[in-house]
């Protein structure tokens, strides 16, 4: 496959002013007829260059322009181009194709999924379904028919408004919808199937009442409402907190059970992996109704942050995506609990992101070049791409903030432009120059900044020095200093906030504030300092970066108890926690005894036995970091002795703490017990505080806990418990019990996928010996496909993500399962493949015996036969 540079971006040759689409639905084929209107683009120079039209896996039936048919002699057709002189500036080309959506297992273009028509476009498939400018800065106004068999396809549906629709005499019908706005080919969209759909409405700011339509097979029409919830708070904080008013009289959602990725945005149409919308509280978990709402969300504010104002060129992905990852994210946060939302994305930030950007597939949130277009749907570009967002709401506060947002969708509604544009609608709101502010979308891997702190007692004074620096990534030997926005706060001996006034100021400003770190070595000098202050650095992790101070385990129990930021409280536990971890991990290596630092259990104690804490939060501060963190902050992980030492603190939190933890969790459970379920904030924080003290107590392995546990399982009246519960048994030696449970799940949920799901993630999760026997014999389950992403996700993924000690055993053989399989969807699924290829990628990480295995089955991929660009791009990358 050929390297694409952002460098060699040229404007399109010509534009497509008019697509008018008719599709002819059938069970062996399809037939795709197109009719373009054309004409030169005259930003693009003169004369009349060759027109090249994108187009894969098509048969091209007919081709004419201006109505006159081309005969073989006239185009070129290669596998990927179609290629013709164009007679004049404006002109017409008619097309006709076959395609095959039944056999397409890859999910890109026109598909099949469980008997229904669907698509998927973004980022390139649309190539896949007829002769097109497939580039996002070719918008177009669409009009779409389509026809198909009544009685198995009674739902026929595109982008737009629906304009006409009639019956054929041989049991077909048909549907055109026209899309008034101009829209890339990526927003295509269209779906013909048996479904049902929930109706509701939303009146917007300016009065006009837009329907709402969610559409799903029969079966799931009663786990609707809460995404039809989801969806009317999204429409709502949209226009309150960026102003922006929905445009169509209607908006649809349809749910589809085979799909690569969480959800898209297509124009007024948006398709949904069925785990993003469907939720019910018998069947999905408390996370999973969150999961919705922030989806949900998240694909409706594309509809102004990607359709109005969309990208350029693909190497500006994170335009759209950074920017509603941000929208999203702060909409969950108002929603639900701020500080709980905050650990949750960056405890997911520092644990996978932060391992992206110093692996071999590191690069910019706007890249320079790829191979494959899909393989750029990464961490970096949403989650990272939110961070930078969120640091330039940080530096420029929330009116300016949205000062420039207002300015950037007012200047670029309809167009396709570039981060470069954002940033300038931002700098010319605020007044603010975000020239070296923009090294964040150019430079990839995660600065370090380290602190040092002085104090003057006769001065008064007391300063923070910081030195940042970051290491090289692929392509990237040498980065010029970030700037750095570092929220912070001076606590006293008592814990209280002092005033901060800096040196050449003229008073005090407030107790917490933004120091920008712009230079690679800087000082800030507080004056007024009466005694040596404590720092609260980087407050709501105000910026992705690696921050080091080296405060004392006290003093960490500290600002775990008095900081004013939520946040940084828990924060201070975590870093005491992987403080602790890291000793433990040192004595497993010299085959000491492990003995825990009895401060972690004190700090606990305290968290566990305040019963004024949000209980969310003393969940979020009872979980230990990650193995997968903990991995990520060591120079070679050292996978079985991070498994041991953690571990052994966990028994350790449960025996010390046993007493506080079954009395906390009675009286959850007993709340649980007497009120009905709801997925609102208290109970979702009563629910995890309840499921992570099971959990600890569990490790008692006594009678009282296995019925405990038993009885949450089998009379919850919500998947939450139910799973938790389950989760507990699985990773118990209970055997008996463990069965028992496993089978009864499976029974009762056999016919439900997204709960299978669950029941195949927990346990491909378990960390007890033999996860790679199970789950090679869960592959034969009745329930498993590799053809479904969803449980490729749910086994493998989990598996070779969160397993880590059976997925790394030392004789390789699970990296040796997690290349078979690639290699096998290479050949079905090439987006899933490479995904799935993630945690072989990270081999550097691990001891020379692990990179060596690891090594081998990347090589092992390479040489298996005809790879598809997207797992070429990664394993060749990983192995240069
Ligand atoms: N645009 C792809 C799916 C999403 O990020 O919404
Ligand atoms: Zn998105």
């Amino acid at each position: 496959p050929k390297t694409v540079y952002l460098k060699d971006y040229r404007a399109p040759d010509y534009l497509i002013d008019e697509t008018h689409l008719t599709f002819e639905l059938f069970e062996d084929h399809t037939l795709v007829h197109a009719q373009l209107v054309m004409r030169r683009n005259p930003a693009a120079g003169s004369g009349l260059p060759p027109l090249v039209l994108d187009g894969q896996q098509l048969e091209l039936l007919s081709l004419a322009v201006d109505d006159v048919p081309l005969g073989e002699g006239d185009y070129q057709l290669g596998d990927s181009h179609l290629t013709l002189q164009p007679p004049r500036d404006e002109f017409v080309i008619d097309s006709s194709v076959r395609i095959h959506p039944e056999s397409n297992t890859a999910l890109e273009g026109l598909y099949k999924s469980s008997g229904m028509f669907c698509t998927q476009c973004e980022a390139e498939g649309f190539r896949k379904i007829t002769f097109y400018l497939d580039r996002p800065d070719v918008m177009s106004k669409f009009t779409t028919t389509l026809s198909a068999v009544q009685k198995d396809y009674p739902v026929l549906l595109s982008n737009g408004n629906p304009i006409a629709s009639g019956q054929e005499e041989d049991g077909r019908h048909w549907a055109t919808w026209q899309d008034p706005f101009m829209k890339p080919a990526y927003l295509f969209a269209l779906v013909a199937g048996d479904l049902w759909c929930i109706e509701d409405s939303f009146r917007t700011m300016s009065g006009r009442d837009v329907a709402l339509r969610i559409y799903v097979e029969p079966e799931n029409i009663g786990k609707l409402q809460h995404g039809m919830d989801s969806l009317k708070k999204s429409m709502k904080w949209d226009e309150e907190v960026y102003g922006r008013e929905y445009d169509l009289d209607i908006f649809m959602i349809v749910a589809v059970n085979d799909f690569n990725m969480g959800a898209m945005e297509n124009k007024g149409l948006n398709i949904f992996n069925s785990s993003c919308v469907l939720a019910h509280p018998e069947t999905a978990t408390d996370a999973a109704h969150q999961r919705v709402e922030a989806v949900v969300a998240h694909e409706y504010f594309h509809n102004w942050s990607g359709n109005r104002v969309t990208c350029r060129d693909w190497f500006q992905l994170s335009l759209k995506e950074g920017f509603t990852v941000f929208r999203d994210a702060e909409f969950s946060a108002d929603m639900n609990s701020r500080t709980v939302k905050r650990i949750e994305d960056v405890a997911f930030l520092r644990t996978q992101q932060f391992a992206e950007d110093g692996g071999p597939m590191a690069h910019p949130v706007r890249p320079d070049a790829y191979m494959e277009i899909s393989n750029f749907y990464t961490l970096t570009i949403y989650e990272k791409g939110a961070e930078v967002l969120r640091m330039i709401h940080t530096l420029l506060g929330a009116e300016a903030f949205r000062q420039g947002s207002d300015l950037y969708f007012d200047r670029h509604d309809g167009q396709a432009v570039t981060c470069d544009d954002f940033i300038k609608a931002m700098e010319d709101a605020s007044g603010v120059d975000l020239a070296q502010f923009k090294r964040w979308y150019t430079q990839s891997g995660t600065p370090r900044l380290a602190v040092e702190e002085a104090y003057d007692p006769v001065a008064h004074t007391y300063s923070l020095t910081f030195r940042q620096s970051c290491p090289p990534t692929p392509g990237q030997e040498h980065k010029e200093p970030f700037v750095i926005p570092v929220a912070m706060g001076l606590l006293d001996a008592h814990g209280n906030e002092l005033p901060l006034r800096l040196a050449g100021e003229d008073a005090a400003d407030g107790t917490s504030r933004v120091l920008a770190v712009s230079a690679a070595e800087q000082r800030f000098t507080f004056v007024d300092v009466a005694h040596k202050p404590l720092p609260s650095l980087l407050r709501g992790f105000s910026a992705p970066v690696k921050l080091s101070f080296p405060y004392s385990r006290d003093q960490l129990m500290f600002l775990m108890q008095h900081d004013s930021d939520g946040f940084n409280r828990w924060e201070a536990g975590q870093q005491l926690s992987v403080q602790v971890l890291q000793e433990l991990v040192d004595q497993h290596q010299r085959d000491e005894a492990l003995s825990l630092d009895p401060r972690l259990i004190a700090a606990l104690r305290s968290v566990l036995a305040d019963e004024s804490l949000d209980a969310a939060m003393v969940a979020e501060m009872l979980s230990l970091p990650a193995e997968a963190y903990l991995a990520e902050l060591s120079e070679v992980a050292d996978v079985d002795a991070i498994h041991a030492a953690r571990e052994f603190a966990r028994r350790e939190i449960s025996r010390e703490l046993f007493d506080l933890l079954w009395a906390r969790y009675q009286t959850c459970r007993e709340a649980s017990r007497t009120t009905p379920y709801a997925a609102d904030a208290a109970q979702i924080a009563r629910r995890s505080l309840q499921n992570i003290a099971l959990s600890y107590l569990a490790l008692a392995a006594s009678d009282e806990v296995v019925d405990v546990c038993e009885e949450q399982f089998e009379h919850a009246d919500n998947m939450t418990e139910r799973l938790a519960a389950l989760a507990v048994l699985v990773n118990s030696p209970f055997e008996a019990e463990k069965a028992n449970a496993l089978a009864k799940f499976a029974d009762y949920f056999k016919d439900d996928a997204l709960v299978m799901d669950q029941w195949f993630s927990v346990q491909a999760g378990s960390p007890l010996p033999g996860g790679l026997e199970r789950v090679e014999a869960l592959m034969h389950h009745p329930a498993f496909t590799l053809k479904n992403p969803n449980k490729v996700r749910a086994l493998i993924g989990a598996f070779a993500n969160q397993n880590h000690v059976n997925f790394h055993r030392l004789d390789g053989a699970g990296y040796r399962f997690l290349a078979d399989q690639v290699i096998a969807l290479n050949a079905l699924n090439p987006q899933i493949a490479s995904r799935l290829l993630t945690p072989l990628t990270r081999w550097r990480k691990f001891d020379s015996a692990r990179q060596a295995l690891m090594r081998g089955e990347l090589e092992r991929i390479l040489a298996s036969g005809e790879l598809s660009s997207d797992v070429f791009e990664v394993v060749s990358k990983s192995l240069a």
